[in-house]
């Protein structure tokens, strides 16, 4: 059974950090049920549900794939780009260690951000971002390579992460909304989608992804390619710069 990492948002959401969009107000209970409906979205495909203790004094602390990364039962814990995001990880490594996974650690002076790392086949894309460092990716490629993911350097400037600007179809196709793709010849397969929050999926399996609410058009686009599309709506988070990838870490089978 897949199992599926998540940790309830804080009562301090809105504090969280921001580095391209302007502070707007978050509606603390909105986003509770939009983080009850995203994590169902799940339960409801018969995904078991982690949930890492809540740390209502890290605001940004909701969007774990920023903590940990996982590589079949490799765990990698990040060390997070942004010094106000580095007291989310114990919590994290607790919910990691009770899962069974080796885990390992990316240490100072590295820092990598979960929504740096794209997984594609054994390929791994990371972005070199405001968060994520040379010394991180260097960390990571040095434990991967050992033991068989390539891992390829991306730049990014135009989005906070890599997966802010690029994720991946079930088969293998890099999607993103064209304006925020940073180096976009540097993927073979690509399709752009008309809309900025279209850019994020999440693979449930192999027919079927996950993806905002706030993306119709480019739903419609992925249901014309054969694929089932469920939407929901996480608005809340997107004021964050957060995305349908940043709010779970998949355990897949
Ligand atoms: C931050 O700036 O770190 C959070 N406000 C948003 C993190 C989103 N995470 C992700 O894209 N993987």
């Amino acid at each position: 059974m897949p199992r599926l990492i998540v940790r309830p948002p804080s009562s301090r959401l809105a504090d969280g950090e921001l580095t391209h969009l302007d502070r707007v107000p978050v509606d603390a209970a909105l986003a509770r049920a939009q983080w009850d409906g995203y994590v169902e979205a799940f339960r409801s495909r018969g995904w078991e549900i982690l949930e890492a203790e809540a740390a209502d004094d890290q605001p940004d602390g909701v969007f774990v794939e920023d903590a940990v990364i996982v590589f079949g039962d490799l765990a990698v814990l990040a060390r997070a780009g942004a010094v106000s995001r580095r007291g989310e990880r114990d919590t994290i490594a607790r919910v990691v260690a009770a899962s069974g996974l080796e885990t390992v650690e990316i240490v100072e002076p590295g820092t990598l951000d979960g929504g740096d790392v794209l997984k594609v086949g054994r390929t791994v894309y990371v972005g070199a971002s405001s968060r994520t460092n040379a010394a991180g990716i260097a960390q990571l490629a040095a434990l991967l390579d050992a033991r068989g993911w390539t891992v390829v350097t991306r730049p990014v400037e135009r989005v906070l992460h890599l997966k802010s600007g690029v994720t991946a179809l079930p088969d293998g196709t890099i999607v993103g909304y064209e304006p925020l793709v940073d180096d976009r010849e540097g993927y073979a397969a690509f399709a752009a989608v008309p809309e900025e929050h279209g850019t994020a999926v999440v693979v449930l399996d192999e027919r079927t992804v996950l993806m905002s609410a706030d993306a119709p058009r480019t739903a419609e686009l992925w249901r014309g390619r054969g694929l089932d599309v469920v939407t929901v709506p996480i608005s809340e988070f997107e004021k964050l710069e957060g995305c349908v990838t940043c709010l779970s870490v998949r355990l897949r089978d």
